[in-house]
């Protein structure tokens, strides 16, 4: 019966989405930048010279660290604007424009930033009426030019980026609509000012044109990353033959690869790295977006002369050419809202942008293991099976997941009784091995009186409304539905409270959240979301905060979390739709992709683009959501996603059953050994996580990141890093029996994790693979820890023992970290209640100190093996000290591998100590 409501429902939104085939996205649902009328208009803007200049006269020091000038536009004279510069702490600027006086007030975001900015000193070095020249931080500083407006950039003294060289700095000012325009035809519409139709969409546009344009260049570059989300390369692609990337949060049902077609989460911020130097751009910005990307050389003699020694010490200034990313950004609306990252090292780049928009808060150690979902687990017998195939086929688990069939029809916070009868004696049970169970909660309500958040709602007036200011309805999962209006602070709070015990009936302390189709999906509204003119909190038209939506819900669902447990324990969430700043309260995943192997190869690009813009913690589904991968297929995406951030198997309705047992004994095995690799590395992993906290370093990074230098890897997607320590290069073709693996770094050396076989940096090297093999390394002089026992869920091993991996560099040096705590409360950050641990082994000593001293934690882990990757030969004698105890622990040296092992060394993980050997 529900397979067949399944089927009415998908065969309902066929029509409705006018999707002919269900193979591949039907683009036509989706606009092109043509077909969006602002886009059309900023890209073909390109005046030879720039029309706005700055009144140099008008400069007004706020305070140090914020200056303040009129910008004009000399065709329009009337028209005035406010530039204002920040110099932030952390080599960072931010660059205000907005109208002086608009005759509608402009939108600013305010969610995606954390506190109070810090100013930091500006030191004026020049200025006359032509320019002004202002140093800020580490050796940074900005040229400003007026006549017409531009900034220069400089790193080290090196030319990084500038804004408006290429005179597209284009600002749409609110203006009255003309008379004439009043009922606009094609001919006095100006382009789609004044409105805009798409398919049967009709967008009212009451307030006119209102978007923004600039270019933002990146000098002596050849790439630039970033601005997810897209199902496209790592290094970005020209746009020279495609249209701009797009930025606007969308369901887009089953999406291609390799394109620049917005998906569900939007981040306008993209990197720039070169040997020299990582800089980072981000415009603050919620409304859609589109970035052109191109890839020139800049002649050296068209350049304004002062700045030519800029580029003097660059190594590739040949020719007087040098290259230059140009990229060309168009907002709908809002303001110009610059956040510029002088860098110069890619980790003070991950700093800079997590100082303003925040860091992945370390999540409970569980959320970090393996996660079984399925669209759906039918009832609660079906969840006992799995949970049973678990154990009968011993693999770990942590997590269960619940997808929107578990509710009463799609009316989110309730149980459909008939399949969960019992919902908190399952997750008693589920709790014996410590599991987790999540469920479903997305934003549209069923229109049904009888639906008790329905009816609250709608009486208190908690749904967005539509231009006219009735409750906006639309269609999605439970047919005619309405959206809350999470804008409004008392909807915000009064959303959250529905996750507390008392109202969300059937949920104990062991359930956690997935907020789906937040983008938000609406069957049938224009391009499947809200229609641009619906009018949300504050009168803002949902064209201005479209892309803020989604995070207002997970934000909001976070709360709820945390008020359940009053503070003390650590919430997860996964949401599909995301804006810069998400990643504070929750976790993301790439949505409904394919099982297909080029949607397992995309899934790396589309990490590390996550990655390196904020979003440390995210994943892709396991095997693939649409369609059914082949054994093969499923393997090796289980082999892969063991080393990426979110693991989580997931599949759709329609697809077949997939849990890890089903496909022979071989495949079951090879997806044992998979997630017990990911087990193993979790203290590993965890220590990454809480550096990620502290420090804005995400756990899976580009090579380059570790490897700044080196020109090789700076487009590599075939292969990502894991912390400094370990270098993944997954087998993400079918039938193939060797894989080419370049190991990055000047002398450097590399150890593979299972036969500890060395390799040199720097070298290319063709590696045998079979269905066995996950090619993972080493990095000689990185020591990391891991849980060599085999469990249940990572909770129950939380105590167990730890092993050490110590692989020497070539000065027989190493070092790494550990870091603990109890897995799950903030007792880390009220009590200190940690464990944080600095591993060194030089001059034939291993050592264990605390990087923590004022930290504390009670375990009964102790160190029961030490493995030294590199050692050189047998050692007649190894004793380890710790406090007034002393042992000679066995070793056992592997002559072939250059392997030292030693066995039971016995101390405490929480006391100091220190191995000799000689
Ligand atoms: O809730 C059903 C699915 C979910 O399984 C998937 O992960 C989401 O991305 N959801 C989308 C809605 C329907 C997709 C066709």
């Amino acid at each position: 019966m529900k397979r067949f409501i399944h089927l009415t429902y998908f065969i309902f939104i066929l029509f409705i989405l006018n999707i002919p085939s269900i193979e591949n996205v039907d683009r036509s649902n989706f606009k092109t930048c043509e077909q969006s009328s602002f886009c059309r208009r900023q890209r073909k803007y390109k005046p030879d010279i720039s029309p706005y200049e700055i009144d140099l006269n008008s400069t007004k020091i706020i305070k140090n660290g914020h200056l303040r000038f009129l910008l004009l536009n000399t065709l329009k004279s009337h028209i005035k604007f406010k530039l204002e510069i920040f110099t932030l702490e952390h080599n960072s600027l931010r660059i205000k424009i907005n109208e002086l006086n608009p005759i509608r007030k402009r939108y600013e975001v305010k969610y995606s930033l954390v506190g109070e900015l810090k100013l930091v000193n500006m030191n004026i070095t020049k200025s006359d009426e032509k320019q002004i020249e202002v140093n800020f931080g580490e050796r940074t500083k900005f040229l400003l030019n007026a006549k017409p407006f531009r900034l220069d950039l400089f790193t080290n003294d090196i030319f990084v980026m500038s804004v408006n060289s290429n005179n597209m700095f284009n600002f749409e000012y609110y203006r009255k609509k003309p008379e004439s325009n009043k009922t606009a035809t094609n001919n006095n519409n100006e382009d789609g000012m004044w409105e805009e139709t798409f398919k049967n969409h009709h967008d009212s546009k009451p307030y006119g044109p209102s978007s923004i344009g600039v270019d933002v260049n990146f000098l002596n570059f050849e790439n630039v990353y970033g601005i997810p989300e897209h199902a496209d390369a790592f290094s970005l692609r020209s746009t020279h033959d495609s249209d701009p990337y797009r930025l606007f949060n969308v369901d887009v049902f089953e999406y291609d690869i390799l394109n620049p077609m917005a998906l569900y989460g939007s981040v306008p911020y993209m990197l720039a790295h070169n040997e020299h130097t990582t800089v980072g751009f981000f415009w603050l910005n919620s409304a859609e977006g589109w970035i052109d990307v191109n890839y020139n050389k800049l002649s050296l003699k068209n350049f304004f002369s002062t700045n030519t020694n800029f580029f003097a010490t660059q190594s590739n200034t040949k020719n007087n050419e040098i290259p230059e990313v140009t990229t060309h950004w168009m907002f709908e609306s809002g303001i110009f809202d610059g956040f510029f990252f002088m860098g110069p090292t890619p980790r003070d780049i991950f700093k800079q942008y997590t100082v303003i928009t925040g860091s992945v808060p370390l999540p409970p150690l569980w959320a970090i293991a393996y996660h079984q979902c399925r669209w759906n687990y039918i009832d609660e017998d079906d969840v006992r099976n799995v949970l049973n195939g678990f154990e009968h086929h011993r693999i770990p688990l942590d997590v269960i997941w619940l997808d929107i069939e578990h509710t009463n029809g799609k009316r989110y916070f309730t149980w459909d009784i008939s399949k969960f009868p019992n919902p908190e004696k399952l997750q008693d049970d589920i709790a014996i091995y410590r599991r987790k169970i999540i469920t479903v909660s997305d934003p549209h309500i069923k229109k049904d009186d009888g639906y008790q958040i329905y009816n609250e709602a709608k009486t208190r007036g908690y749904f967005v409304k539509t231009k006219d200011g009735q409750d906006y309805e639309g269609s999605c999962w439970p047919g005619s539905s309405m959206w809350l209006e999470f804008f409004n602070p008392d909807i915000f709070k009064w959303y959250s409270q529905r996750y507390l015990f008392e109202n969300y009936k059937g949920t104990t302390g062991n359930l956690f959240l997935w907020n789906d189709m937040n983008e938000p999906s609406v069957f049938n509204g224009p391009e499947i979301t809200f229609p641009k003119d619906i009018v949300h909190y504050g009168g803002w038209e949902d064209r201005e905060v479209h892309n803020l939506y989604g995070m207002l819900h997970h934000m909001s669902t976070f709360q709820g979390l945390l008020n359940r447990s009053n503070g003390h324990i650590r919430p997860f969430i996964l949401t599909r739709s995301f804006f810069a700043g998400s990643q504070r309260t929750a976790a993301i995943w790439t949505g409904d992709n394919s099982a297909q192997w080029s949607h397992l190869k995309i899934t790396i690009p589309m990490l590390l683009s996550l990655s390196i813009t904020g979003f440390g913690f995210s994943g892709a589904d396991v095997g693939g959501f649409f369609n059914n991968p082949d054994p093969k297929l499923l393997v090796r995406w289980y082999q892969m996603a063991a080393y990426q951030p979110f693991y989580r198997e997931h599949a759709h309705i329609d697809t077949a059953r997939r849990e890890p047992w089903l496909f022979g004994d071989d495949n079951t095995r090879l997806i044992r050994q998979a997630i017990e690799q990911r087990y193993s590395y979790l203290p590993y992993w965890y220590t990454l996580f809480y550096k990620q906290e502290r420090q804005g370093i995400p756990p899976m990074l580009p090579l380059w990141a570790n490897f700044p230098k080196d020109k090789k890897i700076f487009k590599s997607e075939d292969s990502f890093m894991i912390g400094n320590g370990l270098l993944v290069y997954p087998v993400i073709e079918a039938d193939i029996n060797q894989i080419s693996v370049y190991f990055p770094g000047e002398n450097t050396v590399w150890y593979d994790i299972q036969t500890y076989t060395q390799y040199n940096g720097s070298e290319t090297v063709l590696i045998n693979v079979d269905m066995e093999s996950i090619p993972v390394y080493q990095l000689g002089g990185v020591i990391i820890p891991r849980r060599l026992r085999k469990r249940r869920s990572s909770m129950i091993a939380l105590h167990d023992p730890i092993t050490l991996v110590v692989a020497l560099d070539r000065n027989y040096e190493a070092k790494g970290e550990l870091y603990m705590d109890d897995g799950y409360t903030y007792d880390y950050r009220r009590k200190r209640e940690l464990i944080y641990r600095r591993f060194t082994f030089k001059n034939n000593e291993l050592r264990s100190t605390s990087l923590d001293t004022t930290a504390k934690f009670h375990t009964d882990a102790w160190i029961e093996r030490i493995i030294i990757l590199g050692y050189p030969e047998n050692p007649s004698r190894v004793i380890i000290n710790s406090g007034d105890k002393q042992a000679t622990p066995l070793h056992n040296y592997q002559e072939a591998s250059h392997t030292l092992i030693i066995r039971r060394p016995g101390p405490s993980v929480t006391s100091d100590w220190t191995l000799s050997i000689s």
